[in-house]
């Protein structure tokens, strides 16, 4: 069934909420039987004023990072949700697009507007080491069934840099895009109507590595991060757009890891459904012998495009520094790779590198090679772990009262 967004009854006096009402019904603070539950309604009940317009851009898997990130989202009190666009990436778009309504299906969010966007990326092919790995964009193959069946949700007619665009004129310096997938529709939104860089609130963005940093090594090959490797020229776009851009690598990224105690925290919840379906996902890796896997690919990127999602609500949780970054566009084995540099005039020229970029004496982009036009950025370099991860905990934890209907069994995946 089609749910609404769930809202947070509050005094006009206090920002505690009162109850929370959902499509499941309404909860009452006080009424409510769980102390940690109560705590973190009011711990969600954090915006002043109103909530950020937030468009999620995202190449969404079923329970992968990204769709934790898009849970977190719903349960966000502080958040508007606006729409979701979906972009080839991690999967083949039509995949995307099936996983996406299932799962807003199940989480009763129906209503939210989804747009699908670039079904490949504007300019990468798939060659031989993308056949061999983390190449299932643009394979264009058969659909997997989802296991409770196709949604009921619908795809809303257009492309998402056209909802892009039009949402951005609609809320001129109010909407922040937080874009945890490949840049493809960001790109295509800024191509086709450029003034709508300078019109955006914010645009967040993970992606990228700042190899001079700690865990500054790429994902995807040595030097370059998978969202930015799968489209650099759009990447290189968006950057040199103008925009006011945030971007969150896997330097800090990496450090936000999903732990044991963190599954544990949450399954406390388990009767919700946001609860289970992570549990479906994340709870083998916590299982038995296996507990606590800190090698456990998901265990490492679980939280990983939800972090991106908090630092454009909580800023002040992250370090950035101001640079100029660059994307290589050259088709050897620095493709993609996110440079990021200090650029000073030789005349002010100041020997010591400035914390975690490379000082650069003059303007790469007139150093030869296929090097993309440089743009200014907010780089994160620091964050701290631990307020992060629990941002992302008590909104999940909000999320399993507020967010769908319990499932009567687990349909492994
Ligand atoms: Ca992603």
């Amino acid at each position: 069934m089609a749910g609404f967004a769930p809202v947070l009854v509050r005094d006009s006096s206090s920002r505690v909420p009162l109850s929370c009402r959902s499509a499941r019904g309404e909860v009452r603070a006080d009424r409510c039987e769980s102390p940690e539950l109560v705590q973190a309604m009011r711990r969600c009940a954090m915006s002043e004023g109103s909530p950020s317009k937030i468009i999620l851009d995202t190449d969404i898997g079923y329970l992968n990072d990204d769709a934790i990130a898009l849970m977190i989202a719903l349960a966000s009190a502080d958040i508007e949700l606006l729409g979701v666009t979906l972009v080839a990436g991690n999967y083949d778009l039509q995949q995307e697009i099936v996983d996406t309504l299932s799962l807003l299906d199940v989480l009763d969010r129906a209503d939210l507007p989804v747009y699908a966007g670039a079904d490949r990326p504007l300019l990468h092919q798939r060659g031989d080491y993308e056949e061999l790995s983390w190449g299932k964009w643009a394979t264009f193959g058969e659909v997997n069934v989802p296991a409770r069946g196709y949604p009921q949700a619908e795809l809303r007619p257009g492309h998402a840099s056209k909802f892009i665009i039009d949402t951005v004129r609609k809320y001129p310096g109010q909407v922040t895009v937080v874009a945890v997938g490949p840049l493809t529709n960001v790109a295509l939104a800024f191509a086709q109507d450029p003034e709508i860089a300078s019109l955006l609130k914010g645009l967040v963005i993970m992606g990228g590595a700042v190899s001079s940093l700690e865990f500054g090594s790429g994902n995807v090959t040595p030097t370059a991060e998978f969202n930015l490797w799968v489209d650099p020229e759009a990447s290189a776009r968006v950057f040199s757009a103008g925009a006011p851009t945030r971007l969150v690598p896997l330097n800090v990224t990496r450090r936000l890891t999903y732990t044991a105690d963190f599954h544990e925290r949450l399954m406390d919840h388990h009767q919700g459904v946001v609860a289970q379906l992570i549990d479906e996902r994340m709870g083998p890796f916590f299982a038995g012998s296996q507990r606590d896997v800190g090698s456990a690919h998901f265990s490492n990127y679980g939280l990983c495009d939800a972090s991106a999602l908090i630092a454009a609500l909580k800023p002040g949780l992250f370090e950035f520094i101001e640079t100029n970054i660059q994307i290589d566009l050259s088709n050897g084995p620095a493709k993609g790779t996110c440079y990021c540099y200090v650029i000073r005039d030789l005349d002010d020229a100041v020997l010591e590198s400035a914390k975690g970029a490379t000082s650069g004496l003059i303007q790469p982009s007139v150093l030869p090679g296929a090097v993309s036009r440089p743009g200014r950025v907010q780089v994160a370099i620091g964050a701290d772990v631990a307020a992060v991860r629990e941002q992302c905990l008590i909104r999940l934890q909000a999320g399993c009262t507020t967010l769908g209907q319990p499932i009567d069994r687990k349909v492994p995946r």
